[in-house]
């Protein structure tokens, strides 16, 4: 299963240069931060004549104790770098607008390929996460990579909320043994899932206001719609909009959940309203795509501009339970 030829080819392209940029997506969630700073610390403890550089314009605030990235560097400075893109399926998802200006780029990535991008690209879209393919490539190079604990926290994360707490399908025998290697550098795994999953006493509240106003199709597909008023009342981040969707995951039945989110973009005051799709037995991805969008078979995101294709969507995703669960009487 693992091509280490490609690893290899990676490995010796990170050799050969003495300036590493790492990029992942925007909106970062845990698995785009983790693997950048993960691979961060694992190259900086294993060649510390290099300099390596995690450059993105947007960060989260759930996975700021990571620590902060780095601060910009003139664009002449990207001519001899090698940026190693991670987690991010597609170029315009990029999180630093700044790639194209490197010699080259590497991509490492656990999506569904869609449109290709990168000179050298190793994409095993059955991986659970970035942040379990960068273990494994350490694993690969155990006698010449480092893996500090501050990677092996980082790396954790991503595995961790990528895969729903190791519940997702994805979640193999190589997920849990990557885990293993993380956990025995001795990571505070209290610490971490602390971090990660403790909320504030007002949006417990909150969050019990907003499961009021779930409403559920014919067949089953349980949806939310958050509007900017909503969000204002609320005071949310889109972050904390965006995560509304899992607040759908535990409904018997509803097999594909889906949060709508109300979105004005500051500078341009574009209006569209994000789109975010979970599943469990049934694919969403193909869905998405109809939608301006993509992602994992049974977690997925795309953009749609008025009510109007809201209804077009929430149509389509009926229709598509309602065959589903023809088919397959016996799934919950
Ligand atoms: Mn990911």
């Amino acid at each position: 299963m693992n091509d280490l030829g490609i690893k290899r080819k990676i490995l010796d392209k990170i050799k050969e240069y003495d300036k590493i940029i790492l990029v992942r997506h925007t909106r970062p969630d845990g698995d785009a931060v983790g693997s950048t700073k993960g691979l961060q610390a694992i190259l900086r403890a294993s060649f510390p004549e290099k300099t390596v550089l995690l450059l993105n314009e947007d960060y989260a605030d759930y996975t700021a104790f990571l620590g902060a990235e780095d601060a910009p560097i003139p664009d002449e400075e990207y001519a001899g770098a090698l940026v190693l893109a991670l987690d991010t399926g597609t170029a315009d998802r990029l999180s630093n607008k700044k790639t194209g200006l490197a010699r080259e780029i590497v991509k490492i990535d656990h999506h569904i390929e869609d449109k290709p991008y990168g000179d050298l690209c190793w994409i095993e879209e059955h991986r659970s996460s970035t942040c379990e393919m960068i273990v494994d490539f350490y694993d690969s190079f155990r006698e010449e990579l480092k893996l500090p604990r501050e990677a092996a926290e980082a790396l954790f994360v991503g595995m961790v909320t990528d895969s729903g707490r190791f519940r997702y399908r994805e979640t193999s025998g190589d997920t849990l043994r990557m885990a293993a290697i993380l956990l025995e550098t001795g990571i505070d795994t209290d610490r971490i899932y602390a971090q990660l999953y403790l909320e504030d006493f007002a949006s417990v509240k909150r969050e019990a206001d907003i499961l009021r106003s779930v409403k559920m199709t014919p067949n089953g597909v349980c949806y939310l719609y958050i509007s900017l008023k909503m969000q204002e009342k609320y005071g949310m981040t889109s972050e904390q909009a965006s995560n509304t969707v899992n607040t759908m995951d535990k409904i018997k039945g509803s097999m594909i959940w889906i949060a709508f989110i109300e979105n004005k973009n500051a500078a341009t005051g574009e209006e569209s309203i994000r789109v975010r799709l979970r599943s469990r037995f049934v694919e969403v991805q193909p869905l998405a795509c109809n939608y301006r969008g993509g992602g994992h078979a049974c977690a997925a995101g795309a953009t749609v501009y008025n009510r109007k294709e809201v209804r077009a969507l929430l149509a389509d995703a009926d229709r598509l339970l309602g065959d589903f669960k023809a088919q397959n009487p016996d799934c919950l």
